[in-house]
């Protein structure tokens, strides 16, 4: 069997290695020159740590994944603690641990188990085609690659999104800008090994342990689509939003590189109806855009992989028939990702701003029961 992957992003290497791990040619086509992730880090949940674990990288993940052993809320304005609690009996549940990891490092671990020679660079797809025994891909450049079946990994802006469904879709604005990036962590700022999230105003300060004794941080802030804002702005911009907030919060302001900021105005799609069509297959944020809200993105990009390589490897009515189990196998579990990402991201930002004074409330009582049972119910809906 031989697979075509159009993107090599998380989803698409992390199915390239499952799928070469079952004895399946893969071939992976890119359409940027140089592979550069968005975001500066990405939270690995224990349902995507098991993922990476069943493709032989059990060892390398944890290398690279932080110890992000509790978790706390703390008031925007006085920086008080509203809740802190220890993250084991998540670990004890679900029978992993998380591991916040820096994204460039992530990638490039799954590209070398892949094999950097299996991905072709500057390839940008501009057609399909199934003729009912093989997929073919035309590239702008005018070469094509062909094979029994195509994955389209290519990402939030997918071309194999638009061939799969019939019609182009639109992204929507899920209301906030996220700023993110990576600093050496520093007791000023939060304890190095617990995810401190600073919350109010419907904006919030995120800290999380990546390793290497650097923290992944990000600020959202509920904004209109558009602003002519750049990321070597975003002391300026940050200052003037998070004016009032505590100290650690202007600590961190303080100590950006902006160079290394990114600015991200946050979008998610609506559940699709179908993931696949003939021998063409949608996987990862070509299938299922999320808000990163609950963390999930990443992780059910690789659910998709071993999901789909595992049905390929296992059943023997035809190609087609294996990718309808797929659909039918991923298509609620990432259709109710998107919405608890939504329905999480709304709460947050102050959508309905009673709702997010009440979860405000909440988090001063909360002994991280509640919220373990919240991460510990997306994680157990995985595959693993
Ligand atoms: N939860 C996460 C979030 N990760 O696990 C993450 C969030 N990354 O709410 N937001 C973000 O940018």
């Amino acid at each position: 069997m031989k697979a075509i992957i159009i993107g090599a992003g998380m989803g698409g290497a992390t199915a390239g290695i499952a799928l070469q791990n079952m004895g399946c040619r893969v071939e992976i086509y890119e359409s940027v020159r140089e592979i550069k992730p968005v975001g500066a880090a990405i939270s690995i949940w224990p349902n995507g740590v098991k993922c990476l674990n069943f493709i032989g990288l059990q060892q390398q993940i944890k290398t690279l994944g932080g110890n992000m052993a509790a978790m706390a809320y703390r008031d925007y304005r006085t920086g008080e603690t509203l809740t802190q609690f220890s993250l084991r009996p998540l670990v004890e549940r679900v029978g992993e641990y998380p591991y916040p990891v820096a994204r460039a490092e992530l990638q490039s671990l799954l590209l070398d188990a892949l094999g950097r020679e299996r991905i072709s660079l500057g390839k940008r797809l501009v057609e399909l085609e199934d003729d009912g025994r093989q997929v073919t891909a035309w590239f702008e450049d005018g070469s094509s690659a062909s094979g029994d079946l195509l994955i389209g990994a290519d990402g939030a802006h997918s071309v194999v999104r638009g061939y799969v469904l019939g019609h182009t879709v639109e992204r929507r604005f899920a209301g906030y800008v996220n700023w993110n990036g990576l600093i050496a962590a520093e007791n000023g700022l939060a304890p190095a090994d617990q995810w401190t999230t600073f919350v109010g105003q419907g904006k919030r300060v995120s800290l999380m342990p990546v390793a290497g004794g650097r923290f992944y941080f990000f600020f959202d802030v509920p904004l209109p689509q558009g602003l002519r804002q750049r990321s070597d702005t975003a002391k300026e911009d940050l200052r003037g939003y998070f004016a009032g907030w505590c100290a650690p919060v202007q600590r961190l302001i303080d100590r950006l590189e902006p160079a290394g900021v990114n600015r991200v105005e946050i979008h998610d799609i609506d559940p699709l109806e179908q993931l696949v069509r003939g021998r063409v297959a949608l996987l990862g944020d070509a299938g299922h855009s999320s808000t990163p809200d609950i963390g999930q993105g990443g992780c059910a990009a690789m659910e998709d992989a071993i999901v789909l390589a595992n049905l390929l490897r296992t059943h023997s009515l035809g190609i087609e028939d294996t990718l309808r189990r797929y659909q039918e196998s991923r298509r609620q579990r990432v259709g109710s990702l998107v919405l608890k990402a939504r329905k999480r991201c709304d709460v947050t930002h102050g959508k309905d701003p009673a709702a997010t004074e009440d979860w405000y409330r909440s988090l001063a009582r909360e002994t991280g029961e509640h919220i373990i049972d919240g991460l510990a119910d997306t994680i157990e809906g995985g595959p693993l």
